[in-house]
């Protein structure tokens, strides 16, 4: 019984943490569609992401925020998110139009091998930990690509979890998630790009 009263204690703080957990700029992001990294949720740290120190340390581009927005010309939108660690983590609300296999195109740079990091939904893992390859520098955003992403249809918060720095001392530098139906046509699962990484 006590098991099962923590169980429901523990769901409710779940569905109460993502309650606060708003979409930026009250725009449910559409998948299918293109997320930039700079638009996770508005709230308060602990509610729309967790960053490892309390300062903005790149451009004011939104509210005071404690994520590290970039501001670069080279990016979707001009910004992406960087100075990434271990730890930290990005809420996006979405809005999924139809269940199914998606494919996840994103934009990302480093400088030396890059770390790990996972999309999630209520805590459970929709690929595995997807790895950012040395792009040639941090001035160089390179295209990586997932694919085998099951998602159902609905509103979801997916979170964005880093997992691990790489020898950059950093996971990466994130432009955007471009999620994309999943067709025959497209390339074959999980990280078909990951190969590059023995080149760079
Ligand atoms: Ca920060
Ligand atoms: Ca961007």
């Amino acid at each position: 019984m006590k098991k099962i009263l923590i169980t429901i204690a523990i769901v409710l703080c779940i569905e109460f943490a993502q309650a606060d957990s708003k979409p930026f700029n009250g725009k449910i992001h559409q998948i299918p569609g293109k997320i930039e990294a700079e638009h996770y949720d508005v709230g308060a740290p602990g509610k729309a992401y967790y960053d490892f120190d309390a300062k903005n340390l790149g451009a004011n581009y939104r509210e005071v925020t404690q994520v590290d927005i970039e501001k670069r010309s080279d990016a979707s939108n001009g910004h992406g998110i960087g100075w990434t660690r271990k730890g930290e983590w990005l809420n996006y609300s979405v809005d999924v139009k139809e269940t199914g296999t998606y494919v996840i195109e994103m934009q990302v740079a480093s400088n030396k091998v890059g770390g790990l990091f996972v999309f999630k939904v209520k805590g459970k893992s929709l690929c595995k930990p997807i790895h950012i390859p040395d792009t040639g520098g941090w001035d160089k955003l390179k295209l990586i690509k997932i694919s085998g992403v099951k998602l159902i249809k609905g509103r979801h918060v997916i979170r964005m979890v880093m997992l691990d720095q790489g020898e950059s001392g950093s996971i990466g530098d994130i432009d955007y998630f471009n999620f994309k139906k999943y067709s025959s046509s497209s390339e074959p699962p999980q990280q078909s790009r990951q190969k590059n990484r023995a080149k760079n």
